[in-house]
């Protein structure tokens, strides 16, 4: 099987790349920023036209914290959409039988019921500060859709939840919640600093999941026969904001105070991911939440030491 793995540089694109390295009868197609520009249509249907993959998995994504989707929803918006449409335009216009494409909870409605079924999607308003990325997500994995109903080509959908791990973007203010609290109490503990700031109110709950899980989800997903058209990917746990912070200083070392910034925003109140059908067709989670910021405190130490932070 030839596997394009788009946005192989990314954390999500790592973890896949470490998963299908590992397995047998896979050949890796793989392109850098520089030399594949995916927002560029006539790039992106050269490329692929020339290469004609097996598979695609669509892992590029302009992505960010609340802060960083709150701020630049034009640059949201466009760059996911574009990255879509070329990407699922031209792997059909060469050919390609199978493309999984992956978006994120965030598609679903701000008030949706919790945990919240794929059924969920399109049955309410989003959640504003990142409906710009739930536009472009939603359009993807809708005209996934219509390629499989009208082209009878295997296109299909996984969203995963919250999800960190490797890799991860440690910028202080558009990163997401975890990377950015491994980043404030790792080095608020080195600087001897008392008190470490984290935003809103604390009470929003979220659910995690490590990315070594999703990129395994991905390999189950593809030996589907059948697949469904829409399926998410979670643990079917959830913490509060405030359970997360008091994790992350434990396992960082950090003894110092937490406080809370009420004039940054708290965002959707809960996005818990109702993971029955993923769990009815054989997947679960691996990760306990403990273990994989352990194991993600670790990677944050060795990128910092290397100089590779992101
Ligand atoms: O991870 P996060 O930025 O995004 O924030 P979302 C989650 C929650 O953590 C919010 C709080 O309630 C934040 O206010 N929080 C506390 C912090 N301290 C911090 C901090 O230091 N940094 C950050 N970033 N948050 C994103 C969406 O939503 O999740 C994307 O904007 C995508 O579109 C992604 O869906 C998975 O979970 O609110």
């Amino acid at each position: 099987m030839k596997l394009f793995i788009a946005g192989h540089n990314g954390m999500v694109g790592g973890a896949l790349v470490r998963r299908f390295q590992a397995e047998p009868g896979v050949q890796l197609v793989l392109r850098t920023r520089k030399e594949l520009d995916l927002t560029s249509q006539a790039a992106v249907h050269a490329f692929l036209a020339a290469e004609k993959p097996d598979v695609v998995i669509m892992a590029a994504a302009k992505v960010g914290g609340i802060h960083a989707n709150n701020t630049y929803p034009a640059d949201f918006a466009y760059d996911n959409l574009v990255i879509a449409t070329n990407t699922i335009h031209g792997a059909y216009a060469a050919g390609v039988k199978r493309f999984l494409f992956l978006g994120s909870s965030c598609i679903y409605p701000k008030l949706a019921p919790q945990p919240m079924p794929e059924s969920c999607l399109l049955t309410g308003p989003l959640e504003p500060t990142n409906e710009a990325y739930a536009i472009a997500k939603i359009a993807g994995l809708k005209l996934c859709e219509y390629y499989r109903k009208q082209h009878g080509v295997l296109y299909h959908s996984a969203m995963p939840t919250n999800l960190y791990g490797p890799g991860d973007n440690y910028h202080p203010q558009n990163s997401h919640v975890l990377p950015a609290l491994i980043r404030k109490f790792h080095e608020a503990k080195e600087a001897g600093r008392p008190e470490v700031v984290a935003w809103g109110s604390g009470s929003p709950k979220r659910e995690f999941l490590h990315v070594d899980d999703l990129a395994d989800a991905c390999a189950f997903l593809l030996r589907l026969d059948n697949p469904p058209d829409l399926l998410n990917i979670g643990t079917g746990t959830d913490v509060t904001i405030r359970e997360l912070t008091e994790l992350v200083a434990e396992v960082t070392g950090f003894t110092g105070r937490i406080a809370w910034d009420a004039t940054k925003p708290d965002g959707t109140p809960r996005k818990l991911m109702d993971v029955s059908k993923l769990a009815a067709l054989g997947w679960k989670a691996k990760t306990a939440l403990r273990d994989g910021v352990r194991l993600t405190y670790a990677s944050y130490l060795a990128e910092l030491k290397a100089g590779s932070l992101r």
